[in-house]
């Protein structure tokens, strides 16, 4: 083998030991850097004849370019390998099972409100919202209850820091009951067709909803000091206790998907209704069968709480219901504690998903 031959065979065996780009420029250099072999050859020509310097500079000539062809498979065999370890490093498993967001759901007694909401709105109902944390005024005294009822007491009623501006210096409260939302609504509507109703053209008649949180003193199998009330009022010119018995009985009908349930109103006594009656029911069919059961309070709004609202009870008459969305749930669900709604409990909630 001629000492070009060797020559490049050294180099290509260099550069295969070369395992990184940088040991690869570097082993390079040894060949064709400014003071590589190659280099120091061709200087070596400079005392040949001119015939062998063209004979000898062709050999170098071609030795350089076998360096240089070594060389340049070696350079993309190295960054091939370095781009296989890249994306090996990177690989993504697609046949991987997907990790899952965890799916949340509605609360029992929040499906029960939207239900509600839905069987009322379908007989032209709006929903009203208002605050928890109330003023005397709309809580008791807009409602017709006098200062000595016993709802009123510190036992009965959670009493708290003034937040909300009350009307009469009385303390704040929490709700006992959603019927302050209705108050609300009402006087906002009768504001807004005031005009209307100075000018003797009445106005559109007054059909809401108003679902909530309310709050009392009490804690047991059936009671907690948090639970749940939707009250209904319908105010009109021309409004009466058979609209309220027909709309209750299609209510009912529909939320326990019974046709062949019937109602029972039983005369009783409520501070913001005259008359005022409980509400029972009794299905034909089912575990339930036969039995009374009280779902609501109902009556024809009293005279006062219609002037409260600002109309005048000559000319404005209404009725008023109201019912708790967490017996209806326990009802329609067969939940006998109601503890259960409130206690968190995942493997109670998710039945109801
Ligand atoms: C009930 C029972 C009977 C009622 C009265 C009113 C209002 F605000 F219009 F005066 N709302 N709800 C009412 C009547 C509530 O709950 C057991």
């Amino acid at each position: 083998m001629n000492e070009l031959d060797a020559l490049v065979q050294t180099a290509r065996t260099q550069f295969e030991l070369a395992d990184t780009p940088n040991d690869l420029e570097n082993a390079k250099a040894q060949f064709l850097g400014k003071s590589g072999r190659i280099t120091e050859l061709m200087k070596g020509m400079a005392a040949l004849s001119v015939d062998d310097k063209k004979a000898q500079g062709a050999l170098i000539n071609q030795a350089k370019q076998a360096i240089e062809a070594a060389l340049t498979a070696r350079r993309n065999a190295l960054a091939q390998a370095e781009l296989d370890i890249q994306l090996k490093a990177e690989a993504l498993d697609v046949t991987l099972p997907g990790r899952s967001a965890g799916q949340g759901g509605l609360h029992p007694v929040s499906l029960t409100i939207e239900r509600i909401e839905s069987i009322f709105g379908s007989m032209g109902f709006d929903v009203a919202d208002g605050p928890e944390i109330e003023s005397d005024w709309f809580n008791f005294t807009a409602l017709n209850t006098p200062a000595d009822h016993p709802a009123r007491s510190m036992h009965d009623t959670f009493y708290v820091e003034k937040v909300v501006e009350s009307e009469d210096g009385q303390p704040n409260l929490l709700r006992t009951h959603t019927s302050p939302m209705q108050i609300r609504h009402a006087v906002q509507h009768v504001k807004r067709h005031r005009a209307a109703l100075d000018a003797g053209q009445g106005m559109p008649e007054i059909r809401v909803i108003a679902p909530g949180r309310t709050y009392r003193v009490d804690s047991d199998a059936t009671h907690s000091p948090m639970f749940h009330q939707c009250e209904g009022l319908w105010i009109g010119e021309n409004v009466s206790f058979k609209d309220l018995r027909v709309v209750f009985t299609e209510f009912c009908k529909t939320y326990f998907e019974s046709k062949d349930l019937v109602l029972r109103f039983r005369p009783s006594f409520f501070p913001f209704t005259e008359p005022g009656a409980e509400v029972d029911i009794q299905f034909a069919t089912g575990p339930l069968a036969g039995k009374w059961l009280e779902v609501a309070g109902c009556g024809q709004t009293h005279p006062d709480v219609v002037r409260n609202m600002g109309l005048d009870p000559e000319h404005f008459i209404g009725f008023a219901f109201g019912m708790g969305p967490d017996r209806l749930a326990m009802l329609r669900y067969g939940v006998n504690d109601l503890r259960l709604f409130f206690d968190g409990d995942l493997r109670f909630l998710k039945q109801f998903e």
